[in-house]
């Protein structure tokens, strides 16, 4: 019998690295060197490419790793080579696309916070990252937000008013990092990029995610019928599961 070909897909933020930081490098050399001789290495994120690229030292993490999938697979690279990419320009068409962005702007402006800085709208190719304190804000201000946000529950007030405004849109909203959250169309999370592995051939996917509960970014993949799910509390968690998967 040939061995199982198996896959290990990991989320970037809360899962490789801290929350935006770059990889730790032990747990980096950990994966390389250790891990990958075992399995196919993935990588997906709800950040685009560039940001995914600085946290896993640098844009030839597409050769490091087998797979890549910024803005949860809207975006795809396959052995260091980019195959395709989706549009959510194109999918929507301009008038829904400015009627959300209008509609957020307008919310943005009345909401009062400790700070606000500037990028409250982020374009990617495949989803709008809204962001209340806006991204270009300093590493302080981030965690200082992450801490006003479990408080006062900035982002999921957001998130209820646009669902209800907009309730046929066909918009979804995650929340996957510390200062902001992703909006795509219905079926573009994290599992979009599975709809690309579908015939590579896998016997088991293991998929590792820290924001698995709902609402979270990584619950819908975590929980797909095509995936084993490892729910992980830190990049420390996630190097402890590996060696009990690999018996190491
Ligand atoms: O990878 C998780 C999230 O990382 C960033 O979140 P934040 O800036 O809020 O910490 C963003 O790139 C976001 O799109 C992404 O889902």
């Amino acid at each position: 019998m040939s061995p199982k070909k198996i896959m290990c897909l990991f989320d970037v933020d809360g899962t490789l690295t801290k929350a935006r930081q770059t990889i730790d490098p032990a747990f980096d050399e950990f994966i390389q060197t250790k891990i990958k001789p075992l399995c196919t290495l993935g990588v997906v994120g709800g950040s685009d490419f560039k940001k995914i690229a600085e946290q896993l030292n640098g844009d030839d993490m597409i050769f490091r790793f087998d797979y890549v999938f910024p803005e949860n697979g809207l975006v795809q690279f396959k052995f260091g080579k980019e195959v395709g990419r989706q549009s959510i320009q194109k999918f929507m068409g301009e008038e829904k696309l400015q009627t959300i962005i209008n509609f957020s702007l307008g919310y943005l402006a009345k909401v009062v916070l400790p700070v606000k800085r500037g990028t409250f709208i982020e374009f990617r190719s495949g989803m709008l990252n809204i962001c209340p304190i806006g991204r270009s804000c300093s590493q302080e201000e981030r965690d200082s937000f992450e801490k006003y946000d479990k408080e006062f529950q900035v982002r999921q007030t957001m998130i209820d008013v646009l669902k209800k405004k907009f309730p046929d849109i066909g918009l979804s909203y995650a929340i996957g990092g510390q200062i902001s959250f992703d909006v795509f169309p219905h079926g573009w999370d994290k599992t979009y990029c599975l709809r690309h592995l579908e015939n590579e051939g896998f016997d088991e996917i293991h998929f590792f995610g820290d924001k698995t509960d709902e609402g979270g970014n990584d619950h819908e993949i975590f929980n797909d019928p095509r995936t084993i799910g490892h729910k992980v509390t830190s990049p420390e968690d996630t190097r402890k599961q590996l060696v009990q998967l690999f018996d190491l």
